[in-house]
This record gives structure tokens, C-alpha cells and sequence, in this order.
């Protein structure tokens, strides 16, 4: 360990025990709340940290998010300038093409409907239409947006996505910015909501938002899945568009408030999915070694990948 730099691990929210030691076989690792303000520190290892904790550092040099997201760390008014390094990980984009395929099949396949019908035992078969006939709409075609546009596009889906920069991925049809929002929504069937929550992104996923979208095809009205962030949507307003008929059903992930308070209608709501922020866990195992590496590498003097632009905030 002798002239490798020292890591400050703050997670809150889970428990660090397993990031802790596999972080600590290669490097020396305080745990917060110990390490306040240590000049001795080079690197923070985050999720949620405290406001104000990272800039009592006097000698960081970089800071890894232990998630995709960085809304976290952009939390913290005191964040200070070193670079910000967020997963980009294939472990972890699994587990989200799972998740975003789980739950759009679910929906495609009636899933609601036959968990109904199943506490009534009742044997009735509604009509079925392929998947070709269902277009799904992802928003945000980043890491993981693409790669599940990829795997709804190989299981026959059509697929539609929207960035903010114009982006290409084969046999998906592509919208961007401002101008390309609203027709984007008109040519989707199942919203999947990948975007990262920014300034730009904040409560996105409004009532009017959810008004845009298409309600002709055989799913009898059009779904939202949300695995982005929970505050890129207004609850009340999904709300609003389940109990009027706007969305057929939602699956969500994320919401606005975490954990969800138990006294949320969406725990109830018939026409909802709830997961509790699990759609892609971060798993040490997987996430750590690349981390390790780039502390390597970037002793070594080579450049650190997977940097966030602090201008846009993802
Ligand atoms: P990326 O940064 O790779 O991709 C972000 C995508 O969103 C890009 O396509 C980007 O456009 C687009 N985007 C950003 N801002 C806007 C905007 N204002 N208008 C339109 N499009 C926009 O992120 P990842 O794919 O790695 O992750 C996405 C998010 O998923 C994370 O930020 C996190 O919040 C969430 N997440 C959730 C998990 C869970 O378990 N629920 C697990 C992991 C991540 P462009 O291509 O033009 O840059
Ligand atoms: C992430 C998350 O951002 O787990 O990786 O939400």
C-alpha cells in the first residue's frame, strides 16, 4: 500500500461493510465519520455523503460515485472542484436491461391483468398483439439507455429514443432536444424513463408530459416506467393520469421521496408497480476493482475515465 493514496468511504443510505473491505485490501480506507477534514485523503468513495464533508478535504484529487447517478453529490452547495467519477459498468447495465425488459414485458403481457384475474380464479384469456406492434420509448439513450433500446430492439420491440444531443443506435428511431420531446411522445406507446436528474430534468415526467403520449395500440393505454431518478417526476401528477385513464399503469422504481413514506398511494394503487430503487443495484464485487484500477492508473499519470461535465451535471 506504500505510495498509493488514502480513500475516504462515506456511504450512507446501505451498508458499507463490503465496499470497506475490498477497497481496503489494496489501499489504506477510513470510513466516515472518521477522516474529517484529514489532508492526508486523495479520494472519496460517495453515496450521499454529508453536505459540506468533501470540501473540508484540503487534498483530494478525485471523487468516485459509487452509483451511475450523480444528483447525489451535486446535492452538496459545498461540493468542491475535484473531478467527479460516476460507474459506467456492464454489471450494472445488466441488471438495468434486465429490469427495463422485465418490466416492459410485464406490461406488454397483461401481467396486472392476469394477477387479478388470479385472485378471483377466473379463466379468461385476453387478446394478445406481438411486440412489434408496441413501441417503446426510451428517454435519456446514454450507457443505459442504448443498451436497453439494444435488448428491446432484439426482442422485437419498436424502439424510439430521446437525448438531449442527437445520438444513432441502429434500427432505433432517434429525437432530441426540445423540438423532437413532444413527437418523440406521439410515436410511444411504453414510456421508459432513463434520464439523470439535472437542472434541465426535474420533474419531466409531468401530467402534460404523460399527455403526449400515443394510446392506439393493444395495450389499452400508454405505461410509464421510471428507473432514472424519482424527482424527475411529480408523483401527484402519475397519479392524476392513472386515476384518469392518461397512463394505463406505471412501473416505478424511483420517486420523489425515499424510501417511499408508507402513507403514499402508490404503495395500494392497482395500477402500479412499485420497486424500492432496485432497478440496478451497485454491487461491489463488480463496482470496486475498476475503482482501484483508475486510482492506478491515475498515479501513473494517465486520465481518469467516465468523468462527469459539470456543466450539464451528468
Ligand atoms: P448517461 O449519462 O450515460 O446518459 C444520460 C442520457 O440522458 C444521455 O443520453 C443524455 O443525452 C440524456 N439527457 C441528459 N439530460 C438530458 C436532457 N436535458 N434532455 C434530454 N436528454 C437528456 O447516464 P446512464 O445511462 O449511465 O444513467 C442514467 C441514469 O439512470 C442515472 O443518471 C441514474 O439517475 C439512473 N440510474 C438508476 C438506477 C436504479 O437502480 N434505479 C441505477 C443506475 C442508474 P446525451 O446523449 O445527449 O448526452
Ligand atoms: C445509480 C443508482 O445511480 O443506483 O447507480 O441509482
Amino acid at each position: 500500500m506504500a505510495g498509493k493514496g488514502k480513500v475516504l468511504l462515506s456511504i450512507t443510505g446501505f451498508n458499507p461493510q463490503r465496499w470497506y473491505e475490498l477497497l481496503s485490501a489494496e489501499r489504506e480506507v477510513v470510513l466516515e465519520p472518521e477522516g474529517a477534514a484529514d489532508p492526508s485523503i486523495d479520494y472519496a468513495v460517495v453515496w450521499k455523503q454529508k453536505p459540506g464533508l468533501l470540501a473540508k478535504l484540503p487534498n483530494l484529487k478525485a471523487i468516485f460515485s459509487i452509483g451511475a447517478g450523480v444528483d447525489h453529490l451535486f446535492a452538496d452547495p459545498n461540493l468542491p472542484a475535484a473531478p467527479i467519477v460516476r460507474v459506467v459498468d456492464e454489471n450494472l447495465t445488466q441488471h438495468m436491461v434486465e429490469y427495463v425488459l422485465w418490466r416492459v414485458f410485464d406490461h406488454h403481457r397483461q401481467g396486472q391483468l392476469y394477477r387479478a384475474q388470479q385472485t378471483k380464479k377466473a379463466w379468461h384469456e385476453p387478446p394478445q398483439r406481438p411486440a412489434a406492434d408496441i413501441s417503446v420509448g426510451i428517454m435519456g439513450l446514454g450507457n443505459l439507455g442504448r443498451a436497453a433500446a439494444e435488448a428491446l430492439k432484439a426482442a422485437g420491440f419498436r424502439v424510439n429514443g430521446w437525448s438531449r444531443r442527437p445520438q444513432e443506435v441502429a434500427g432505433v428511431t432517434t429525437f432530441s432536444g426540445d423540438a423532437g420531446l413532444v413527437p418523440f411522445l406521439n410515436a410511444t406507446d411504453i414510456l421508459v424513463v432513463l434520464l439523470p436528474l439535472t437542472e434541465a430534468t426535474k420533474g419531466i415526467i409531468s401530467y402534460g408530459l404523460l399527455k403526449e403520449l400515443r394510446r392506439r395500440n393493444g395495450l389499452g393505454g400508454a405505461v410509464l416506467i421510471n428507473a432514472g431518478r424519482g424527482k424527475l417526476q411529480c408523483d401527484a401528477d402519475i397519479l392524476r393520469a392513472l386515476d384518469d385513464g392518461t397512463l394505463k399503469e406505471a412501473s416505478l422504481d424511483v420517486f420523489e421521496v425515499e424510501p417511499l413514506p408508507k402513507t403514499s398511494p402508490m404503495w395500494n394503487h392497482p395500477k402500479v408497480f412499485v420497486t424500492p430503487h432496485a432497478a440496478a443495484t451497485s454491487d461491489p464485487t463488480h463496482l470496486v476493482p475498476p475503482m482501484l484500477r483508475q486510482m492506478d492508473a491515475f498515479e501513473r499519470g494517465e486520465p481518469l475515465e467516465n468523468i462527469v461535465d459539470r456543466t450539464t451535471g451528468y
